[in-house]
């Protein structure tokens, strides 16, 4: 941008800090649209927020969460017509739902059917109740318990190679916080809570290193996280400037999306894991033709 180079890089950095942002929307692909709403409504509680359909383009698309989103974290599913069923890698890691009484969610789960992974007990190394059920298409949900919570879809899990660089990646390119950071040595692994907001309050990212693990495969079913900006070009600035210094890249620059005039940019962490900044009021305007 004409005049950028006048500006001193802390400033250009501040912006993140100083942006309205918050989890929106995780993007990943399934092989039965119907399947997995299904599956999502009827086990682990979520609703039905809206469906779209776009022929020209071969592919569906349905959203579901656990309140509307204007003010949750939802899922937003990719359906491509003809496609049943995709590889998820080694790097993805899951989704987490948080619930009151994880023992009850897993006896209802396992009665329609759930595909349950690891079973309800205090998590290795610690005292929360953890456990994990796999959906239809492979992808992972850790059930999560604790009290009463605003947002109930609470993490996105993603393992990276790198810790310490993920961590002043998502810090500086993308403004979030590291609200804890946990090494478990017994079992070798080291996890990063990133995010805007308390973790018990809004989703969060977590990062987990395993010792002396640096690469995975990201397979093609896991897409991207959708984060909200003001302003989609300072934010890609930013991430330009971070990315000189980090690693990654813009894969996207700033701009509307032609036909539907959303502004976004999109870019790659280190690893190369995907996070699409969309712009606030277009994305308002967006689910408001929505109905
Ligand atoms: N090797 C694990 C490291 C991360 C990890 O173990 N996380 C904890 C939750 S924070 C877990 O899954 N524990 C399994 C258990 O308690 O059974 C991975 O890559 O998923």
């Amino acid at each position: 941008m004409a005049g950028s180079e006048a500006v001193p890089s802390e400033h250009v950095l501040e912006w993140a800090q100083k942006d309205k942002r918050r989890f929106l929307h995780a993007v990943y692909r399934v092989g039965d649209l119907d399947r997995t709403i299904k599956f999502y409504t009827e086990c682990l509680g979520m609703q039905l927020l809206r469906k779209r359909d776009i022929p020209e383009e071969k592919y569906s698309n349905a959203f579901l969460g656990f309140g509307p989103e204007e003010s949750h974290f939802v899922v937003e599913l990719t359906y491509n017509y003809g496609v049943d069923s995709y590889d998820i890698g080694t790097g993805f890691g899951h989704f987490a739902i948080a619930t009151q009484d994880v023992y009850k969610l897993v006896e209802d789960i396992r009665a329609k059917g759930g595909n349950i992974t690891r079973e309800p007990g205090p998590v290795k190394g610690g005292t929360t109740v953890i456990a994990f059920v796999k959906d239809p298409d492979g992808y992972v949900f850790e059930l999560i318990q604790r009290g009463p919570t605003p947002e109930p879809l609470c993490q996105v899990m993603l393992r990276v190679g790198d810790l310490d660089k993920s961590i002043k990646f998502y810090e500086k390119a993308l403004g979030m916080k590291l609200l804890r950071k946990k090494d478990n040595p017994e079992h070798k692994y080291t996890i990063a809570m990133l995010g805007y907001a308390d973790e018990y309050e809004t989703t969060v990212l977590e990062l987990t290193y395993n010792y002396g693990v640096t690469e995975y495969t990201k397979g093609n079913a896991y897409a991207q996280v959708a984060i909200s900006t003001d302003d989609v070009y300072k934010s890609a600035e930013v991430v330009n400037l971070v990315t000189q210094e980090l690693g990654g890249k813009i894969t996207r620059q700033p701009g509307p999306i032609p036909g539907i005039n959303t502004k976004i940019t999109s870019f790659l962490d280190p690893d190369g894991w995907k996070t699409v900044l969309v712009d606030n009021e277009d994305f308002l305007k967006e689910l408001e033709k929505k109905e």
